[in-house]
């Protein structure tokens, strides 16, 4: 996702964190952050360059065209770096937070950080094109038209999307839209919410990895060749399985750091 998507998931998982979570999350938090996990859940992304081992740590890449996603096959260990992938990613900085607050365990790790990367990670394993094709680099080398605008497929799904959502529907404001989305939440997706929390250990990458495959191949891909022009009938059929996948992030970003910090 881009700022925006980063942005809701945060703010959908932050008030629905329990006592303890909380305030685990007010502590690790940086103090420019001011208590607002949304403010620097992007912060991944900006440290990309810096922190070079962790660009790779974004997305999975799945074999062209099979729709599924296996763990021991799409995450591999590369270039010295174990688990190479976004469910990797979100496996390792769940067990460090895990250790947080254990004696000893202070000097191991940067707790901060691990909270940052894996605020941002529950996003992106959710964008469906974050567990794309290899070949197209989930969509990156797609050319298509977004109305009007050249983009590319990832971009679409990234930003595009949502930016025209926030532009029609919600005067352009995002907050407006993070309101929707948790009304939402609470009322007609109550039931689903319950279900997408549920894992049998601390967080379940494996089982939003899948999903997202699925997604990709579903309504991501579908349709789309070089050079599409992607206008309304995409948008009005493809804006649903964004707002569910943001949704999804952060109902389960939420459930994750209360299992960890619980
Ligand atoms: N991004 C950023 N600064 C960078 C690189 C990316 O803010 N130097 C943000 C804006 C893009 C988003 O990351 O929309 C894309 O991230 P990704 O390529 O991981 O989806
Ligand atoms: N940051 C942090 N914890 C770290 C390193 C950085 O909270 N261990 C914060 C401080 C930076 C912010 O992230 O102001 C953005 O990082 P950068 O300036 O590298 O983009
Ligand atoms: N990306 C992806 N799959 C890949 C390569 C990249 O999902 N195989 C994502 C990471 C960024 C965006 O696409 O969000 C742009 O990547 P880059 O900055 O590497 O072009
Ligand atoms: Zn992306
Ligand atoms: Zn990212």
């Amino acid at each position: 996702w881009g700022i925006d998507g980063h942005l809701i998931v945060c703010r959908i998982a932050q008030p629905r964190l329990s006592k303890a979570a909380a305030d685990a999350v007010e502590n690790l938090l940086p103090a420019y952050a001011d208590n607002d996990l949304g403010s620097v859940c992007s912060w991944a992304d900006r440290v990309k360059f810096h922190y070079h081992w962790s660009s790779a740590l974004h997305f999975i890449d799945t074999p062209d065209n099979l729709c599924t996603y296996q763990y021991s096959r799409d995450c591999k260990d590369e270039d010295g770096i174990k688990d190479r992938c976004v469910a990797g990613a979100i496996n390792n900085y769940t067990t460090q937070l895990l250790s947080y607050g254990n004696e000893n365990s202070a000097s191991q790790y940067n707790f901060t950080e691990a909270l940052l990367f894996l605020s941002h990670f529950m996003g992106d394993i959710h964008q469906p094109l974050h567990v794309g094709f290899t070949s197209d680099r989930g969509g990156n080398t797609i050319d298509v038209h977004w109305y009007k605008r050249k983009s590319v497929l990832h971009h679409v799904w990234d930003d595009n999307i949502i930016e025209t959502e926030e532009d029609r529907s919600y005067d352009s404001n995002v907050d407006e839209m993070i309101d929707a989305l948790q009304k939402n939440i609470t009322t007609i997706w109550a039931n689903q919410a319950k279900a997408w929390e549920a894992c049998s250990t601390t967080t379940c990458p494996d089982i939003y990895a899948s999903e997202g495959i699925k997604a990709a191949c579903n309504w991501a891909y579908k349709g789309v060749s070089e050079d599409s022009v992607l206008e309304d009938n995409y948008f009005l059929t493809r804006s649903p399985i964004v707002n569910l996948r943001l949704a999804q992030g952060g109902v389960r970003l939420a459930a994750t750091l209360n299992r960890i910090f619980g």
